[in-house]
C-alpha cells in the first residue's frame, strides 16, 4: 500500500477558508500573494471564485530569492497573460509601495460609486491572501513601518478581525494562510514543501529533499543561463551523478554518519534560507 508523501488536514482548511470569506465579504480589494519561487505552485484554484468582481493585486513576494533573470521572464510571461504582478522582498520592505499605491487605486472606483450614492468615501479595504508563509504578514508589517498609523480591532462577523489602517486611504486585513482542499499535481505539492508554503502539513523530509535535488538538476540543465554556478557546489557532490535520493544518501555517508534524515533537513534548510543562492524553482511555462 502507499501513502500519499504529502498530507494536511482537512478540518484546518475548511476553517481558515471559512474565516476568508467572511472577510471577503468586508473587502474592496484582494491581495493575492504567492511565493516568487514557485508562482505557478502557489496559485490558489478557487481564488478567482473569491475575488469575484473585486478589484485583484497580484504580489510575487520573495523576490530577493530568485535569480533578477528569473524575474524578467515571470514579468513577461504575466504580461502575456494579461497579469501585472508587483515583486516584492517583504523582509526589506522593497516593491511595497507600489502595492498600497495599487490597492488604493483599485478602490477609487469603490469611492466613486459611494459619492453617486450620496456616501462618504471611506478608506479602500483590502485582504491579503496566499498560501502560509508565502509573506503575507511581513507584507502588512512593512507597509505598516512606511505609513502609518494604527492598528485596530472592530467586531467581524463572528470574531475579531485585526484591521491595519496603512493610511487615511488604505486598510488592511491579514488573513490566514489557505491551501487548497486536495492539490492534485503532486510536483507541486513537492514544490511547496520545499519551500515550507504548506502549513503544518506532514511529509517525508527525505523524500521531499531528494527531490529538491531533482529539479535542481532538471532546472540547471534546462536553463543553465539561470545557473552559472550548480547550486549544490555547496556540498562538493557533484548531483548529475546520481538520482536526488542516491544524492541524499551518499551525502549522508560523506558528511553526516550516514544520518540521512538530518542530511535532508540540513538541504532543506539551505535552500529555505537561500544558502544556495537565489533560486526560482519554476520557470514560465514555454
Ligand atoms: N527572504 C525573504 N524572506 C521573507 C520575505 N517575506 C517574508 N519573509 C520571511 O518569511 C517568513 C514568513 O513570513 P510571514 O509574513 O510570516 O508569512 P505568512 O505566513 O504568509 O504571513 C518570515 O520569516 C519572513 O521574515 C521576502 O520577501 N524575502
Ligand atoms: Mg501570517
Amino acid at each position: 500500500m502507499t501513502t500519499p508523501s504529502i498530507q494536511w488536514y482537512p478540518g484546518h482548511i475548511a476553517k481558515a477558508e471559512k474565516a476568508l470569506k467572511e472577510q471577503l465579504r468586508l473587502v474592496d480589494v484582494v491581495l493575492e500573494v504567492r511565493d516568487a519561487r514557485i508562482p505557478l505552485a502557489t496559485h490558489h484554484p478557487q481564488v478567482k471564485e473569491w475575488v469575484g468582481n473585486k478589484m485583484r493585486v497580484l504580489v510575487l513576494n520573495r523576490v530577493d530569492m530568485i535569480q533578477p533573470q528569473a524575474q524578467r521572464m515571470w514579468a513577461q510571461w504575466f504580461r502575456e497573460q494579461g497579469e501585472e504582478p508587483c515583486f516584492t522582498n517583504a523582509r526589506k520592505g522593497e516593491g511595497v509601495i507600489a502595492i498600497a499605491k495599487a490597492a488604493q487605486a483599485a478602490g477609487v472606483a469603490v469611492n466613486q460609486r459611494r459619492r453617486d450614492r450620496g456616501m462618504l468615501p471611506r478608506p479602500v479595504r483590502a485582504v491579503v491572501i496566499g498560501f502560509p508563509n508565502v509573506g503575507k504578514s511581513a507584507l502588512i508589517n512593512r507597509l505598516l513601518k512606511r505609513k502609518v498609523v494604527e492598528s485596530a480591532a472592530r467586531p467581524g462577523v463572528t470574531r475579531q478581525l485585526r484591521w491595519v489602517r496603512i493610511s487615511d486611504q488604505l486598510e488592511l486585513l491579514d488573513a490566514p494562510g489557505v491551501i487548497p482542499a486536495k492539490l492534485n499535481d503532486q510536483q507541486a505539492a513537492f514544490k511547496l514543501a520545499i519551500c515550507d508554503d504548506i502549513g503544518d502539513a506532514s511529509y517525508d523530509n527525505q523524500r521531499v529533499a531528494a527531490t529538491l535535488v531533482d529539479l535542481l538538476k532538471s532546472l540547471t540543465a534546462t536553463a543553465p543561463e539561470l545557473f552559472p554556478e550548480d547550486p549544490l557546489n555547496r556540498y562538493k557532490l557533484d548531483p548529475t551523478l546520481f538520482t536526488g535520493e542516491a544524492y541524499i544518501h551518499t551525502l549522508a555517508h560523506q558528511r553526516y554518519q550516514g544520518d540521512v534524515e538530518r542530511t535532508a533537513r540540513a538541504l532543506l534548510t539551505d535552500f529555505r534560507k537561500g544558502a544556495l543562492g537565489a533560486i526560482s524553482l519554476e520557470l514560465p511555462p514555454a
